[in-house]
């Protein structure tokens, strides 16, 4: 007979510098997986739909001032208030499409001067992705696409440091991804690598361990 155990739907995360087609590519990602008969949703970090999010937004978008720790543990606490609700879609058999997660807000806030290790610890033991995709350009050509400029963030020198920082923070299950592609061409990749990757982790342990 057939297992009657629920298979877990797997975390796949999209990570990288600004411009580089994250929310562009986790779209069309969470479209091709359902139309393939998988369920998936998209999750974006920051969430700015709740009240620490709103607060990220202020900062982000509103030039509201807050200390760099401050912002630092509001991004990890967006992510930590998220924690219940993706374990149960994961659980219930729903794959994840996350736009950013901790190796975003490491790289910011250590690109901006905090330490690294203070940085990581906030988000220790945080749901552990299954698959990072790591969309990399250089800083130079991702200037180059529409909206850069506008928040915060994005200035070259900054930008660039980020980006030294994410190289650092690879990881075994990361997969580099050549962001200069087209837009057609990156996608095809993610479909065929996030199809194995929900295919080895339906029956593998929720992993609650991010850098633990
Ligand atoms: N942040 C943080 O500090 N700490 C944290 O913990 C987290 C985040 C989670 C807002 O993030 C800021 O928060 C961000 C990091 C910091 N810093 N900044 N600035 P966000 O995720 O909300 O940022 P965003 O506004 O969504 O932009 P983005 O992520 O930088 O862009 P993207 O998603 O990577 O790219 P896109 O929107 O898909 O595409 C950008 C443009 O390029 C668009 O016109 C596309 O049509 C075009 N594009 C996309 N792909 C291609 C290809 N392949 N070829 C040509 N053109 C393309
Ligand atoms: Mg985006």
């Amino acid at each position: 007979p057939k297992s009657t155990i629920l298979q877990r739907g797997a975390f796949i995360l999209l990570e990288g510098c600004d411009r580089t087609g994250k929310s562009t590519q986790a779209e069309k990602l969470v479209a091709a997986l359902n139309q393939r008969g998988h369920q998936a949703r998209l999750w974006k970090f920051p969430d700015r739909t709740t009240g620490i999010g709103q607060m990220i937004h202020g900062y982000l978008a509103q030039g509201k001032d807050l200390n760099d720790q401050t912002v630092h543990l509001l991004f990890s606490a967006n992510r930590w208030e998220a924690m219940d609700t993706l374990k149960t879609h994961l659980l219930q058999g729903t794959t994840l499409v996350v736009d950013r997660y901790a190796y975003s807000g490491v790289a910011f806030s250590a690109a901006k001067g905090l330490d690294l290790h203070w940085c990581k610890q906030p988000d220790v033991g945080l749901l552990a992705p299954d698959v990072t995709f790591f969309l990399d350009m250089p800083i130079e050509e991702s200037m180059k696409r529409g909206g850069f400029g506008d928040e915060r963030y994005e200035k070259v020198a900054l930008q660039t440091k980020v980006r030294e920082i994410f190289h650092a923070l690879q990881e075994p299950n990361w997969q580099l991804i050549d962001a200069t592609q087209a837009i057609a061409a990156i996608h095809d990749s993610l479909v065929h690598s996030s199809l194995q990757v929900i295919a080895a982790a339906k029956d593998a342990p929720l992993q609650c361990n991010l850098w633990a």
